[in-house]
């Protein structure tokens, strides 16, 4: 990390200039995937090994015989993202202990994957690492579906959402269950650093990845991100929706480090889920009715975070 990284991101001029991630991959035009990527790489800088599940950002920045990548970077299958982070992390660990590498060479070692090749699939080997307390962070980018092949549900896709696998109709309206709390679930293992965050504060998630890569131990980022093809909506409004996400908080930005829990991006008023709502097509076949249900959701998890924080951290609806 630069010296700037290691004070944190306070205004966009702290931002490197450096670009490890070409232009020139084949995610879709808006994707939000890209700018989480881009903004992860100039945190961590050169001396970094990507370990990257298969999904959107692997079949797009690896297209036989190119590649974006311009740090060291190995695709998995989808299971054992963490497992071969692991591997790598101690395989390094003993390399620097028969000084084969230079002890004191910094080197980040990230795991990547979208919430199918997380929350899904590879829970297991993700749980293992964070029980093993190797130092690698993991990022889940969290699109809510399987979306490079072609939009199926996953168990981090929210309730009501179409997908092709929740299809709406006379039978179903979208997904039955809750989007499973994987950051929760991640702080269970009670591993040094996890966090909640969102490109649309990008200075936030920078902050979260840089404090991610600096501590000791496994670092978990769950990051949402926005998808132009599954959730239907124009490549313009990206950034908009991610940003409404944590307006309406139906996504709170938070950190959890060392045992101390923080909202870093306090809402003190608050909009209307259907702002963002009613800004996706997957949502498009929702009443109003269907609407307040999800309102009231987010309304007692709000509840909740305050009482954890012990103040009135994000606000009463507004607008
Ligand atoms: C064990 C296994 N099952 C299924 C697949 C097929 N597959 C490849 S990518 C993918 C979905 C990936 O979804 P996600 O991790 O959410 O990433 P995204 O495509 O949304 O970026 C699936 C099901 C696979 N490669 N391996
Ligand atoms: S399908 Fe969605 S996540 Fe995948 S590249 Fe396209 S916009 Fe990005």
């Amino acid at each position: 990390m630069s010296s700037s990284t290691k004070q944190g991101y306070k205004t966009v001029f702290d931002i490197p200039r450096e670009e490890y991630q070409a232009p020139g991959h084949g995610l879709c035009a808006g994707c939000t995937a890209g700018t989480i990527v881009r903004l992860l790489l100039k945190v961590a800088g050169p001396n970094t090994i990507v370990v990257n599940a298969t999904g959107c950002v692997e079949v797009s920045t690896t297209t036989f015989p190119y590649t974006s990548w311009k740090v060291s970077y190995i695709h998995v299958a989808f299971e054992n993202t963490a497992a071969v982070a692991s591997g790598i992390e101690a395989a390094i660990k003993i390399l620097k202990q028969k000084g084969v590498i230079d002890p004191n060479k910094q080197m980040n070692i990230i795991a990547l994957a979208g919430d199918g090749g997380t929350a899904d699939i590879g829970i297991q080997a993700l749980s293992g690492m964070l029980e093993r307390g190797h130092k690698v962070m993991y990022v889940m980018y969290d699109n809510e579906a399987y979306m490079n092949t072609g939009i199926q549900r996953s168990g981090a896709t929210p309730k009501l959402a179409w997908t092709t696998t929740t299809p709406v109709g006379k039978v179903l309206k979208g997904k039955l269950q809750i989007k499973k709390p994987m950051a929760e679930i991640v702080a269970a293992h009670r591993i040094p650093y996890v966090a909640t965050a969102n490109p649309a504060y990008f200075l936030d998630m920078m902050n979260k990845f840089r404090r991610g890569l600096e501590v000791e131990g496994p670092s978990f980022i769950h990051v949402i991100q926005p998808c132009t093809t599954g959730w239907r909506f124009d490549p313009r409004l990206g950034i908009k929706i991610a940003r409404l996400a944590t307006e309406t908080a139906m996504w709170i930005n938070w950190e959890l480090d060392h045992d101390e829990f923080r909202v870093t991006v306090p809402v003190p008023k608050r909009k209307h889920v259907k702002h963002y709502i009613r800004l996706q097509g997957r949502f498009n076949h929702l009443t109003d009715a269907d609407i307040e249900e999800i309102q009231k959701m987010v309304d007692k998890e709000v509840e909740r975070i305050n009482k954890m924080v012990g103040k009135e951290i994000i606000g009463p609806v507004v607008e």
